[in-house]
């Protein structure tokens, strides 16, 4: 036995079954910021097949790098059940009532921590790159190496067969925007297009945030900033209660859809 080979042959045994079993999910998350990696926790909570893909090599998104390296976050006080669903300390801001203050390494890995162990799967270092669009039908995901797309490779994706999509992208809602200018589809906004990010408010951001959490069209669903952006919300920065509730929320739309 050559411990060189038992190692390598593990690897790709394990990933490999990973992967497979990933090709065929309930859900599809797009992007593992801090509202979809809460959604994943809780759709896998709910008994869901789901699985994350993240373009970087880390998950967490926006968490890490707090406010302008700063690494501390701010949330308040009606997202804390969600910070203690997962064990992530914070502390009241004396001369703000309602906001707490938590460092935002410990958010990331909690999350992430909390996503994985509740039976989520994460591939990072993929991006997705396309959706798979059939008989007028959102119904999975493209997907590729990550530094294959940074490349310019020109190497052919493999796909994800999904029951619902959820776009986490973030501020480009990526996964929106293929829908809308590839597919062409119509999505649940005034324009029936992106309406796009305004700049900043935080409190109106905050809120908007969570009502613009939705589906945009049947089978593809939008949390955080993404969803922001699509419905023409105003941006926030370092406080991420409205992306925890967002992602609260939408893991209940998706559960109460897949499982009518
Ligand atoms: O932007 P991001 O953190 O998502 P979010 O949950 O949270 C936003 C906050 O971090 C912050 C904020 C809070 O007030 O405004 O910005 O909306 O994470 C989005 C993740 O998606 C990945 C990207 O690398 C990031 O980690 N991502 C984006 N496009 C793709 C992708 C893609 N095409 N394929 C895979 N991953």
């Amino acid at each position: 036995m050559l411990i060189e080979n038992v190692i390598s042959s593990a690897i790709v045994r394990s990933f490999s079954k990973k992967l497979e079993q990933a090709l065929l999910l309930d859900v599809a998350i797009v992007g593992g910021g801090p509202s979809s990696l809460t959604a994943a926790r809780d759709l896998a909570r709910a008994g869901l097949k789901v699985a994350v893909f993240e373009r970087k090599l880390a998950p967490g998104g926006g968490t890490w790098g707090g406010g302008m390296l700063f690494n501390e976050v701010v949330v308040q006080d009606s997202a804390l059940h969600i910070l203690d669903s997962f064990g992530i300390r914070h502390q009241p801001i004396e001369s703000a009532g309602g906001y707490h203050t938590l460092d935002s390494v410990e958010m990331a890995s909690a999350l992430i921590y909390g996503a994985v162990s509740s039976g989520a799967k994460i591939f990072n270092a993929v991006s997705v790159e396309d959706i798979v669009f059939k008989e007028g039908k959102v119904g999975g995901l493209v997907i590729n190496w990550t530094p294959v797309e940074r490349l310019g490779m020109h190497v052919d994706p493999l796909t994800v067969i999904s029951r619902a999509v959820l776009d986490g992208t973030g501020h480009p809602s990526e996964i929106m925007k293929l829908a809308s200018e590839k597919a062409q589809i119509r999505l649940n906004t005034e324009t029936g297009k992106i309406l796009g990010e305004k700049p900043m408010w935080v409190d109106s951001g905050e809120a908007s945030t969570v009502e613009n959490t939705q589906e945009y069209y049947p089978g593809l669903f939008a949390c955080g900033m993404s969803a922001n952006n699509v419905a023409g919300g105003y941006r926030m920065g370092p406080i991420f209660g409205g992306m925890l509730l967002s992602g609260e929320k939408v893991a209940k739309l998706i559960i109460q859809k897949l499982k009518a």
